[in-house]
């Protein structure tokens, strides 16, 4: 088996069994082209297990999410339709290793969208925007990577809530962001902090995508990434996301 089908095998088992794994680090360490190698393998064998691929997860798209983890590159995951949490579901800590919740926006494709875009032209191939949370689980030890890590590991991908839909018209940009749980605000924002707008996001992930041959189709989820900081999830949490104008979505751990 080759080093890249290895390293896909490690962080998808440590996915599916909650168990961390180290970083791999000196000559072992992955170039951007390989991690996203890898990450394209360890979604395949999600996807022999039944899984179907409901979209992509933008990340590190704000300066908080950057300044948290200490890597300051736009990322790209995969998102799979088992890592949909239902609106008002719970999920169980346990399932997961060092989960994570943050604030962000969706968008859920109506058109084909694919390379170089203006926001306007992205924005129109949008049928709907929504209030998201994602969950994120660092599949390595002490929730520590480098570049190439992180882009290996899905990009940290575990789970997302969506909230209403809501037409693109509606103005998103630098809109009152906030993450609460158990009633208490504990991470404070705005929609500008996702790269000035959130429909940069999608520019930034039709360019992105299609550097590896990939195109956003209809029916595709994007989530522009978090806002804020994330915050650690513990059990017997409830944690919800207030995005001005968008309302409201939450879920629960078990
Ligand atoms: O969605 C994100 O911004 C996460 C990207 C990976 C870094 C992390 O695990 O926080
Ligand atoms: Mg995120």
């Amino acid at each position: 088996m080759s080093k890249l089908n290895i390293a896909a095998e490690a962080l998808d088992h440590a996915a599916q069994t909650a168990t961390d794994i180290p970083q791999w680090s000196g000559a072992d360490a992955f170039s951007v082209d390989e991690a996203y190698a890898v990450q394209a393998l360890s979604i395949e064998r999600r996807l022999a297990r039944g899984e179907r691929l409901a979209g992509y997860k933008m990340g590190l798209t704000s300066r908080a999410k950057m300044a948290q983890v200490g890597v300051d590159t736009v990322i790209w995951g995969r998102l799979t339709d088992a890592m949909r949490v239902a609106e008002g579901g719970e999920i169980a800590r346990d399932r997961y290793i060092h989960p994570r919740a943050e604030p962000e926006i969706a968008f859920v494709m109506g058109r084909r969208l694919e390379g170089r875009v203006s926001p306007a032209e992205a924005m129109a191939a949008v049928d709907s925007v929504c209030v998201a949370i994602e969950i994120i689980d660092s599949r390595y030890k002490n929730f520590q990577f480098a570049l190439g890590d992180v882009i290996a590991d899905n990009t940290s991908a575990a789970g997302f809530v969506l909230g209403d839909r809501h037409s693109p018209t509606l103005d998103i940009g630098n809109r009152g962001m906030l993450l609460e749980v158990d009633g208490t605000v504990r991470e404070i924002g705005s929609s500008a902090a996702i790269l000035g707008h959130p429909a940069r996001a999608l520019v930034e992930a039709s360019a992105l995508l299609a550097t590896s041959g990939l195109a956003l189709q209809p029916g595709d989820i994007v989530l522009a990434g978090a806002a804020t900081a994330a915050v650690p999830l513990s059990p017997g949490m409830s944690v919800r996301t207030v995005v001005e104008g968008l309302g409201a979505v939450h879920f629960r751990t078990v």
